[in-house]
């Protein structure tokens, strides 16, 4: 919602890029580990996301993008003195489609909430999969450019790798309307599971730091360890917050009622939705992403939970939703939409977004989404994204080519070639 400063909550989504494929790189996702070697198809994923980011506009949403990395990542291989042939996962992590998931781009601070009164973002160094540390350098340059405004923006180096941090995806923020002050929260993981914690505490800690938030107004909160266990790698995947409202499932955090006190402290209006593990069992939150929604204020006020069409297909999230939207709590209303090739890597509505909230008028508008820019957008991608991989082809010369060329087609649409 919009207020008197002209500050908005922008959603940034991530353009599927067109070496999408399924190699099975993310230990602990259990989606991403079941597809493993399945073939994907990168033009349907890039259209399937390009027509959630069409659906949020339609109900209203300022949506914005950034556009993939570019893959193959030759200088990953040389590094490690590697080629195409020497090792298949290296090889799959140099083609990894995974900045699609902007969730994991960075973290962001709203200008209300920081003591210099600029939005700060701090890119995420996602060292604890080898495929997803190659992404800070580049995804930083997108957020130089998109945020170059130093009035109001203030982009930080990533946190250093000795702290794993894995960005927005373990982070809430809290507010009575998105342009005032929030509180805002920091989930982080403790190590020693059976699956990594790629959310470090010191690194939740530095980013709070670096961004100027006030101590009063920022609450760190451990994950449960048996979330992490049953497949949510990101706190994202059990938990959404959006104004006053926590949608939650029962068994997020280490210990749910300190969790909501120390919430609750800093910021008294606290809406709690808390979903019992008698309604949907954490299997099943996870297996249809129930919470990697995207829980948004529409134009009339009103909280809407964009999910998933995978909720509809897990009985007991479908029954969950129709009671949730019949009774009387803050989310009216229930959308599905179709992310289905990302889902297979476990990346759900809300992976594929990150939320800034600025003015869009301070932001760099080639990374602003409006029907016409996505009508070409489209084009692009109907044109030249392939239509499957097979994860064998992956170093496939010919099919390097085609990556390659599919990226430059779109930099050069949405005049972004400096990204080149
Ligand atoms: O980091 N999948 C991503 C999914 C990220 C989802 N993001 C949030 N929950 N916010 C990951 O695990 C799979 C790629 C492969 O296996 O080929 C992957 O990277």
């Amino acid at each position: 919602m919009s207020g008197r400063s002209g500050l908005l909550e922008i959603n940034f989504d991530g353009i599927v890029g067109p070496s999408h494929n399924y190699a099975g790189l993310s230990l602990g996702n259990l989606a991403a580990t079941a597809h493993a070697g399945d073939v994907s198809y990168p033009r349907a994923a890039a259209l399937q996301g390009l027509a959630k980011m069409r659906h949020n506009m339609a109900l209203g949403l300022a949506q914005g993008f950034f556009v993939p990395l570019p893959r193959p990542n030759a200088d990953f291989l040389r590094r490690l003195g590697a080629n195409e042939e020497t090792d298949r996962a290296l090889t799959a992590a140099a083609w990894s489609a995974s900045s699609m998931w902007t969730a994991n781009a960075a973290t962001v601070s709203p200008a209300p909430d920081t003591d210099d009164g600029r939005c700060h973002l701090t890119p995420a160094n996602l060292v604890t999969m080898p495929h997803r540390a190659q992404e800070w350098p580049d995804t930083a340059r997108q957020l130089e450019i998109a945020f170059a405004d130093a009035a109001h923006f203030k982009v930080h180096q990533p946190v250093p790798a000795s702290f794993g941090d894995e960005g927005a995806a373990n982070h809430m923020r809290f507010c009575e309307s998105h342009d005032g002050a929030g509180v805002e929260v920091f989930v982080y993981g403790r190590t020693g599971g059976a699956f990594p914690a790629r959310q470090h505490e010191q690194a939740s800690r530095a980013v709070a730091r670096l961004h100027r938030l006030d101590p009063q107004r920022t609450v760190f909160v451990e994950q449960n360890p048996a979330a992490i266990e049953a497949g949510a790698f990101h706190n994202d995947v059990v938990a959404v917050a959006n104004g006053r409202v926590l949608f939650t499932h029962a068994e997020a955090f280490a210990d749910q009622s300190t969790a909501y006190a120390a919430i609750r402290r800093a910021f008294p209006p606290l809406e709690v939705v808390e979903v019992p593990s008698s309604a949907v069992s954490l299997d099943e939150a996870i297996r249809s992403y129930l919470f990697n929604a995207q829980l948004v204020t529409l134009a009339e006020g009103e909280s809407a939970l964009i999910v998933p069409s995978e909720c509809r297909e897990v009985e007991a999230v479908s029954r969950y939703l129709d009671t949730l939207v019949a009774g009387n709590g803050p989310i009216r209303r229930v959308l599905a939409v179709d992310v289905r090739q990302s889902m297979a890597n476990g990346g759900g509505p809300a992976c594929l977004r990150l939320r800034v909230v600025a003015d869009p008028a301070t932001v760099d508008p080639r990374f602003l989404l409006d029907d016409a820019k996505a009508d070409r957008i489209e084009a692009v991608i109907a044109q030249y994204w392939p239509e499957s991989i097979d994860p064998a082809d992956l170093g496939n010369p010919e099919l390097m080519a085609d990556v390659v060329s599919a990226r430059t087609r779109l930099l050069e649409t949405l005049d972004l070639q400096i990204l080149g």
